[in-house]
């Protein structure tokens, strides 16, 4: 059993093949980090070349991002750990018209197992409810997903919308698609194109 079986499983769809090799793999020893970077994440990678070169279509791919998202569920206990205290509230979601939510997924959950209180508003989040929720909740940081090259210019529009309406909660986004660049264009205060980077900036935001 290697982490080859995990990814080639979530390729073939096969959602109870994930879960064993998970678990085998967790048992045997191999490292954490492998699993879901070499595993997971790198199954979705293959999925969308296939998506890519018409081999593939959207029913598959979906079919896949449950496979994946069952392992998710396996490694979570795993990712999470250092939740003894409340280091501040976050918002997260994806942005308006984008449906796609693994990586949001994944950041919250290892945004909360850093201790964090997270407020995940889900997918196809419009600006207006960004900003409340920043609001409501007194949000530290805001951090807004997106997937799709069509749903970026949402994310300058919220991170504006935040600004605009003089809340303390800093912004920060990521997503297949995100750049430091692009990040750094439509003034949000931070960019990781992974979820353990996400949680590393948000820490220096508020520790800031
Ligand atoms: C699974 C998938 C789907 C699933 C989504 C299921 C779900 N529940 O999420 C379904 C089938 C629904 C889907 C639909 C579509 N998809 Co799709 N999808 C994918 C696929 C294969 C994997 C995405 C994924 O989950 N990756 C794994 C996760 C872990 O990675 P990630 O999201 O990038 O997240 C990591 C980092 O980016 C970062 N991160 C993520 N968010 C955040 C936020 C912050 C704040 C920070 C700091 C970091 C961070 O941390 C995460 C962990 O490391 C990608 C291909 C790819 N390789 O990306 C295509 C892809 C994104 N899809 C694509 C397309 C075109 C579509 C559709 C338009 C297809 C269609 N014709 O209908 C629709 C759009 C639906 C919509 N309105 O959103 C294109 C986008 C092209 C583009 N340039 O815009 C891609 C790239 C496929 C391709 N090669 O063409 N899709």
């Amino acid at each position: 059993m290697t982490i080859t079986d995990i990814l080639n499983a979530v390729v073939a769809f096969d959602r109870q093949a994930v879960v064993e090799n998970v678990k085998a793999s967790i048992n045997s020893g191999v490292p954490i980090d492998d699993i879901l970077n070499k595993g997971l994440i790198e199954a979705m990678d293959v999925i969308g070349a296939k998506f890519s070169s018409g081999e593939v279509f959207v029913p598959e791919m979906l079919q896949a991002a449950k496979a994946m998202q069952a392992g998710l569920a396996v490694l979570k206990p795993h990712l999470t750990g250092d939740a003894l205290m409340e280091k501040g509230t976050v918002v997260i979601g994806t942005v308006k018209g984008d449906l796609h939510d693994i990586g949001k997924n994944l950041v919250s959950m290892m945004v909360e197992g850093a201790g964090f209180n997270v407020i995940d508003l889900g997918v196809d989040v419009d600006t207006d409810k960004f900003v409340s929720a920043a609001k409501i909740h007194n949000a530290d940081v805001v951090c807004l997903s997106a997937l799709l090259t069509t749903t970026m210019p949402s994310m300058a529009k919220t991170v504006k919308a935040i600004k605009e309406a003089g809340l303390k909660a800093k912004t920060i986004i990521g997503g297949a698609p995100v750049t430091d660049a692009y990040a750094r264009q439509i003034g949000a205060d931070g960019f990781s194109n992974n979820a353990p980077g996400a949680v590393e900036l948000i820490r220096k935001l508020i520790a800031a």
